[in-house]
């Protein structure tokens, strides 16, 4: 089975700098001869780049580098979606989650080529469901869930060729909501698994609901992993850590139990800022947690140890 990975230098969604070294700091972590090593053929298609672009003014006069990031919008929904004509599964290192606003109307758009719904497992600390006219703090990367659903108040981005259906969306790891957020997560319901839920029943049980949902309905199936899903004592490198996160074993639990189902049919891997690490751990971690997906499994060799 093939795969493409595909660089997202994208930092103008997040609070902080630093995200831009994200494809670099996956890729001295080897993520490609990790997933060789588990028999894909891997092709690195690069990075995605954009032209200089004049700011852009908006009512909201809390958003931060709107022009940017819509530029970047446009040009991962097309590298986006040309990669994934080229295997079968693309995977996108990012970048700030504000990448999603490409990739995913990228993998929705590849999925109605097949006559398929896409589907998508959003891992998070945050639900990033702002509009533009919600966000108070002004960071785009905490608007893609919002665009991509085809919610109100975002027409500043580029227009959505494909959007997702919001049915079709499972969060897990929520422990960080705004409260427009929620409101909108009530009004439109969102099935979202906050970190209480994940407490009482496990990764499991929700998981395992969903893809079967997945199959039922022959979807093809997105992930959206943002570092801060993660609990930041094994996670560190990413702007907007929350306590309570989840722990090295559900995490790969989570994507071994993908990995079985063999539903993933695109990754994105975001929020990673290298600035921010310890010794480069984060960036294993989730090479690891890659291979993980990709059909690593316990027996088969440890996993590289930091402390
Ligand atoms: C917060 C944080 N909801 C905001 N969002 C983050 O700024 O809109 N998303 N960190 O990943
Ligand atoms: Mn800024
Ligand atoms: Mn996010
Ligand atoms: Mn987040």
């Amino acid at each position: 089975r093939t795969c493409a990975i595909l660089g997202a230098p994208i930092e103008t969604g997040a609070s902080q700098r630093g995200c831009l070294m994200g494809p670099a700091s996956l890729r001295t972590a080897e993520i490609d001869s990790e997933l060789r090593a588990l028999g894909w053929d891997v092709t690195d298609l690069g990075d995605v780049t954009i032209a200089p672009v004049a700011p852009q003014t908006h009512a909201n006069p809390a958003l931060h580098h709107l022009a940017e990031t819509s530029a970047w919008i446009t040009a991962l929904q097309k590298a986006a979606f040309e990669a994934g004509k080229t295997c079968d599964v693309p995977i996108f290192l990012g970048g700030d989650h504000s990448m999603a606003a490409g990739t995913v109307p990228a993998m929705a758009r590849r999925a109605a080529d097949e006559g398929r719904p896409l589907f998508v497992l959003w891992l998070d600390a945050h639900p990033d469901m702002h509009t533009l006219a919600t966000t108070e703090s002004g960071n785009l990367h905490g608007t893609p869930a919002a665009y991509f659903t085809a919610q109100e108040d975002c027409e500043a981005y580029p227009a959505l060729g494909h959007a997702v259906d919001p049915a079709n969306i499972c969060m897990m790891g929520i422990r960080s909501v705004d409260q427009a957020e929620r409101e909108r997560i009530k009004k439109i319901g969102l099935e979202v698994h906050d970190m209480r839920a994940i407490d009482e029943t496990g990764v499991l049980p929700p998981l395992q609901a969903f893809l079967e949902r997945v199959k039922a309905a022959n979807g093809m199936l997105h992930l959206s992993f943002d570092v801060d899903f993660l609990d930041p004592s094994i996670a560190p490198a990413v702007g907007t850590t929350v306590p309570g996160g989840a722990t090295f074993r559900e995490a790969h639990l989570i994507m071994e139990t993908l990995c079985d189902s063999g539903l993933v049919t695109s990754l994105d891997l975001v929020e990673l800022n290298p600035f921010l690490d310890e010794r480069g751990r984060t960036a294993v971690l989730l090479c690891d947690l890659t291979a993980s997906l990709f059909g690593r499994r316990v027996m088969d060799r440890m996993t590289r140890s930091f402390g």
